[in-house]
């Protein structure tokens, strides 16, 4: 029994990922920086999770247990360092959670020796994914995630039951299970996000109702409920504070993304929209802000999209999508916005705190007929054809 000799070269390879630096991308739009390397793949699975190493029991160095994608992953900052708790899908489609931590947040990530191993509280969950961490004010660092079972009261074979999961922990390696939450006037929910703060001496959560597990159905966008007791979280009424809009990149469904990141005008959320098209459901993410004291008070919203997949980002296990569930707001201002492409891969965009509020507070917002776009965009164009007409240099003042 010996270590197999293809295991070192692949090691070799997987090192070399590891090493290499990642770097900004020539793309511009003074919003944020992106990337030219995704900051996690399947190719950064360590070997030992995927291979039996043992040249007697797998002479041909086969992957055994394979993974099939790395995708919305829940992010976090302690003690100085990124971590990144991961959704892996293994070739069996089940996914699990797994910690990867990176000094830079741009690139060097690498997994943990294990996945997590969540308390198996839950009998009927065949499948966990997409966790928040919201690092909340009562001291604990909380998982929310969607928790998904076979509806049996369905004969169609997909039929399936949505709920969010939550779990608690202090450093990201030991987990509690608690009940999952309750939403008494939904019948599913997903993209749930625990509000880092307690609003009015509660816990507040960031919902999305649905009636079904695709489709939301009467669920009107995102909502906004109240609990008492995180345990045994049960949400009663849930208001409804970014609406699905016809025409609008909301129009077949949303759902909140990152936890908020609060600034001094207000907290900030990063959020997905979808709307449908002739090649499918096509994942953008949009931003909005709410207040500061009533977190559930939208207070701007600009128009359209913030981020959407762009070339190789379009390609993947189901395209066209990007989706977050994770951010990095530094005590320096710096901001790190997790994402995944097309549900395969991670990637990581930067900006600053300065910068998202200037974005999202100064964005025009969505005037919803094409003539008033044309009105407000020609608006633009008039100052600038004016300004430029000036020859008014940049830096100088009129
Ligand atoms: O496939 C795109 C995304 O679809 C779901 O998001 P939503 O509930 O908004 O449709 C999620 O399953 C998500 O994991 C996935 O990335």
């Amino acid at each position: 029994m010996s270590v197999h000799k293809q295991y070192y070269k692949e090691l070799e390879k997987q090192e070399a990922l590891f090493s290499r630096k990642n770097k900004k991308a020539d793309s511009y739009n003074g919003i944020f920086n992106r990337y030219i390397d995704p900051v996690l793949t399947r190719d950064h699975i360590p070997l030992t999770w995927k291979y039996d190493l043992d040249d007697t029991t797998n002479p041909n160095f086969m992957e055994r247990l394979g993974v099939n994608a790395v995708l919305n992953s829940g992010a976090i900052e302690l003690n100085g360092k990124f971590y990144l708790v991961a959704r892996v899908e293994g070739n069996d489609r089940k996914s699990f959670f797994a910690v990867a931590e990176s000094e830079t947040g741009i690139d060097g990530f690498r997994f943990w020796d294990y996945p997590i191993l969540l308390p198996d509280t839950c009998k009927e969950e065949t499948n966990v994914y997409d966790m928040r961490l919201t690092k909340h004010e009562d001291g604990y660092i909380y998982g929310v995630f969607c928790s998904e079972s076979k509806d049996m009261s369905s004969n169609d074979l997909s039929a399936a039951v949505a709920a969010a999961g939550i779990v608690r922990t202090k450093d990201l390696k030991k987990w509690e299970r608690l009940d999952n939450l309750v939403t008494l006037h939904s019948p599913q929910q997903r993209n749930v996000v625990l509000h880092p703060e307690f609003v009015n001496g509660k816990y507040a959560f960031y919902t999305r109702p649905m009636d079904d597990f695709i489709e939301t159905g009467s669920g009107g966008g995102i909502g906004f409920g109240l609990c008492d007791d995180i345990c045994h979280a049960v949400v009663d009424e849930e208001k409804i504070i970014s609406k699905r809009i016809y025409h609008t990149i909301t129009e077949s469904k949303n759902g909140a993304g990152a936890v908020p990141i609060k600034t001094k005008r207000g907290f900030i959320h990063i959020a997905h929209g979808v709307r449908n098209t002739a090649a499918g459901l096509r994942y953008v993410l949009y931003c909005f802000a709410t207040d500061l004291n009533d977190p559930f008070r939208v207070i701007a919203e600009p128009s359209g999209l913030f981020l959407a997949p762009l070339g190789s980002e379009r390609i993947g296990d189901v395209s066209n999508v990007v989706f977050t569930n994770g951010a990095i707001a530094r005590d320096n201002g710096d901001v790190y916005i997790y994402y995944a492409s097309s549900d395969t891969r991670m990637h990581v965009a930067t900006t600053t705190i300065d910068r998202l509020i200037d974005y999202v507070f100064n964005t025009p917002s969505d005037p919803h007929r094409s003539v008033k776009c044309v009105e407000q965009r020609c608006e633009l164009i008039k100052k600038n054809l004016t300004l430029l007409k000036a020859g008014v240099l940049s830096g100088e003042t009129v």
